[in-house]
């Protein structure tokens, strides 16, 4: 097995991680801090390849500077492709979502910036801590695998909060992960924008807004190819979105005992799995 050596500064939350040589798998239980049985969306059966037919995007440089402030505002966001809706997680035979869905992506020289478009007539969020499981809450999730080798790729996951809960996954858990929930994106920015009221049932919501800017610098600590990208370079890419079904009772949201969360997502994967980086979208970068 091979060991990938992860070097933490927990003050600076720097980190670097390099692939070396064979050694025993028990060195590498050594970094798998938390247990993968924590994550939801990752017991899925064999995925039906018939409903996970990838997503394309293309992602065009940006025209102009992009304030990380939830709004999307700036004149590039307008002209920015606008994602197709998303769908069930399973695939487009399943029910459509109930809330729409998009994203958009631009680049400049410096980061990848991501805008998500949620409609929801209920905003609402608990969770405030850093690494906390947000999907927990409702949540919008970004999956990038630079170099779609299906192993060494990111995840993020933000909240109507913009609480973050960042990992780093070395392999996918179906060949024995580990997730590496200490790992922080270095110069992450995000913002949200709650067109509505937040945490306030009394009343009906248009949605939340999310606005994202990952550096080039951090994303390529693992990329195993250039960051930022040239023209026509292609990654792996998927985005999801948790959202339970919450009852208001006293004027407050609450959790139901048995609930179930729905998953929807750009680019199906024909299970309740969002860790198959082989069925996550492509996204092709312009200049
Ligand atoms: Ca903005
Ligand atoms: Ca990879
Ligand atoms: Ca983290
Ligand atoms: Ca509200």
């Amino acid at each position: 097995m091979e060991i990938y050596e992860l070097i933490v500064e927990r003050d600076s939350f720097k980190w670097q991680i390099r692939r070396r040589g064979i050694v025993r798998a028990a060195s590498v239980s050594l970094f798998a801090i938390v247990a993968s049985v924590l994550l939801a969306g990752c017991v899925g059966a064999n995925p039906d390849m018939s409903n996970a037919i990838p997503r394309r995007y293309e992602c065009h440089k940006a025209t102009g500077p992009i304030v990380i402030d939830g709004k999307l505002t700036e004149s590039p966001w307008e002209t920015a492709t606008k994602s197709t809706a998303f769908v069930d997680i399973e695939g487009t035979h399943k029910p459509v979502p109930a809330h729409d869905t998009h994203f958009k992506m631009l680049w400049d020289d410096d980061h990848l910036y991501v805008a998500a478009i949620l409609d929801d007539p209920h905003v609402h969020a608990k969770l405030t801590q850093r690494d906390a499981i947000v999907f927990h809450d409702n949540d919008f999730e970004i999956f990038i695998d630079p170099n779609g080798d299906e192993r060494e790729y990111y995840e993020l996951e933000f909240n109507a909060l913009n609480t973050v809960f960042d990992l780093f996954l070395v392999r996918t858990y179906r060949r024995g992960g580990p997730a590496l929930h200490d790992w922080d994106m270095r110069g992450l920015k995000s913002a949200v924008f709650v067109d509505g009221s937040l945490n306030d049932a009394s009343d009906t919501d248009n949605g939340w807004s999310l606005e994202i800017a990952m550096p080039w610098r951090s994303l390529k600590e693992a990329a195993g190819r250039a960051a930022p990208p040239r023209d026509g370079h292609v990654w792996r890419m998927n985005f999801s979105r948790v959202q339970w079904y919450d009852d208001i009772i006293d004027g407050r949201y609450r959790r139901k005992p048995d609930a179930r969360e729905r998953n929807w997502v750009w680019s199906p994967q024909g299970a309740i799995n969002m860790h198959q980086p082989g069925t996550w979208g492509y996204v092709t970068f312009r200049e």
